[in-house]
């Protein structure tokens, strides 16, 4: 089950969240920001033990002191025009996501809108890619995940993502 809410990914009592980060896995602003301020500084700790991240990678960490049980932190592509292979590599964060979510038998996951934020992907690709990408992971392959949460901060998104879901409901 798909569904989209409107609010701050930080609050959410998930198995798991998803972080926008960057390769260094060392924080930043936007959700990064805000996930590392809820999580408490355990989290920072936990993020230098793994040396970076590769772009369209994922990795795994506790969530600390937020609701959530635990952290992916995905890292999606800066666009920079669309021929650097930016959806493909967005694409790829969201699968690795669900990959590891699936990995440690996780059945409710939630995802911030990956890359719309200070990294410039449009939106409207961004919320194709993102919906494409899930539903084919759900449909595709097996996997403990029963619920996917897409967490839209701002109202562009959110309207972005009902629509599209409206249409492929
Ligand atoms: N909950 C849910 N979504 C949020 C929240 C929140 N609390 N805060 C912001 N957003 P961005 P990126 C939305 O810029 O584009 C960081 O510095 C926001 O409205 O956070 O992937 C990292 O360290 C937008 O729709 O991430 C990287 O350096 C979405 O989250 C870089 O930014 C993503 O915006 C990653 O850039």
């Amino acid at each position: 089950m798909i569904q989209v809410i409107q609010g701050d990914i930080t609050q959410l009592s998930v198995d798991a969240i998803v972080n926008a980060a960057n390769s260094s896995l060392l924080g930043g602003g936007g959700v990064d920001g805000a996930i590392h301020r809820a999580a408490g500084p355990e989290l920072l700790e936990a993020c230098r033990a793994l040396n970076g991240c590769s772009t369209g990678d994922a990795k795994l960490t506790k969530g600390y002191r937020l609701p959530a049980r635990f952290v992916i932190h995905a890292v999606g592509p800066i666009w920079r025009g669309g021929y650097l292979d930016e959806p493909g590599l967005l694409a790829s964060c969201y699968r690795r996501a669900l990959e590891i979510a699936t990995e440690q038998g996780l059945h409710t996951i939630a995802f911030p809108n990956i890359s719309t934020g200070v990294y410039g992907f449009p939106k409207e690709k961004a919320c194709e890619i993102a919906i494409d990408t899930v539903q084919s992971y759900l449909t595709n392959e097996t996997t403990s995940i029963r619920q996917v949460t897409f967490v839209c901060f701002d109202e562009e998104n959110y309207q972005l993502y009902g629509q599209k879901l409206a249409e492929t409901d």
